[in-house]
């Protein structure tokens, strides 16, 4: 993975770039009142259903949610049920916490995409494994989702803690956008079983490169859990958004932040605008992320993390003369 400097601390950014994700525990305790009163205000409006997210989508009821391709019905994500002046409402509002807490950790990123994520409990609460839509062009820049969390969210409190597959954003290129089912879709349960799961308490905040595949189980607890998530790109970036074409390919329309503040990738899928200068036109998945590839990813890190670990702890033993 190339491309310049994310974080502005060389050990973020290394540790970022190796695992595609990063904790900062505590990091926004001092405005958590504030991120909770702005969540607290709903959005309501045009509701978009979320239960069909790729072609693919399964037609049976009875598999496990580890194989489901779409949120279950418990999961609600505003950036799909708001209305564009709400989308404006929230991110003016999110916008002083972030200048505390997010950028300052970045070199020159500001926030496009602002969500209020809400788990409600119960089994149809699960959020597959996904990456976030595509939205600067990865083969040169990375966008960070910055997740704040509003409550404990935990194995121990069962409701639904984030899991993440470590390293998964260096695992092929996919563009992802309306009309783009990703690779590994029909390999999720299995992913999930690699997936490590990320316990934090409120007023921590996860960063997440946008290719990262992550998701929550359903909250088994018996109240809902709430984050928000705001998606950062270079300030520096073309903004972009990938639609589907046919032979696996994509149009790579040039946006702006409007865009993002008008459309959604649930309004997306009913209606695409027309206008948008198409930037390039490019394989869908160059090289595809397929569930075998980050299998294989997964089994060698792992194998050879562990090695290196132990061939560095001989070497200490030795220097100390143990
Ligand atoms: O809250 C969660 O469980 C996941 C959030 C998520 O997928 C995101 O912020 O992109």
């Amino acid at each position: 993975m190339t491309g310049p400097a994310m974080f502005r601390d060389p050990e973020h950014e290394r540790r970022f770039r190796r695992d595609g994700y990063l904790a900062f525990p505590g990091l926004a305790l001092g405005v958590l009142e504030q991120a909770r009163s702005i969540y607290a205000t709903a959005p309501t409006g045009e509701a978009v259903p979320v239960g069909t997210y790729f072609a693919a989508e399964e037609a049976a009821a009875d598999r496990t949610w580890r194989r489901r391709m779409a949120p279950g019905e418990q999961w609600r994500i505003s950036t799909d049920e708001c209305l564009p002046e709400e989308r404006v409402r929230i991110k003016e509002a999110m916008a002083p916490l972030w200048a505390e807490i997010a950028e300052p950790l970045f070199v020159d990123y500001h926030s496009v995409i602002n969500s209020f994520l809400t788990k409600y409990p119960g089994p149809e609460s699960f959020l597959p494994l996904h990456q976030d839509p595509t939205v600067v062009d990865e083969r040169v820049q990375r966008s960070v989702t910055v997740w704040l969390a509003l409550d404990d969210i935990s194995r121990a409190r069962a409701n639904g803690p984030l899991h993440v597959l470590p390293g998964s954003h260096r695992c092929g290129h996919e563009w992802r956008g309306t009309r783009t089912d990703p690779s590994y879709l029909t390999g999720l349960e299995e992913l999930w079983g690699r997936a490590v799961a990320v316990d934090v308490s409120a007023g921590d905040v996860l960063c997440m490169d946008s290719a990262v595949l992550h998701g929550s189980p359903p909250n088994a607890s018996d109240g809902p859990r709430g984050a928000i998530a705001g998606v950062f790109a270079p300030r520096s970036a073309q903004l972009v958004h990938a639609v589907g074409i046919e032979g696996d390919q994509v149009e790579v329309w040039g946006v702006d932040e409007d865009f993002y503040l008008h459309h959604s990738p649930g309004s997306l899928r009913k209606q695409l605008p027309t206008g948008y200068p198409v930037i390039d036109v490019t394989p869908r998945a160059d090289p595809p992320t397929t569930a075998e590839a980050l299998l294989a990813q997964q089994h060698f890190e792992r194998t050879w993390r562990g090695r290196q670990h132990a061939r560095l702890a001989r070497a200490k033993a030795r220097l100390l003369g143990r």
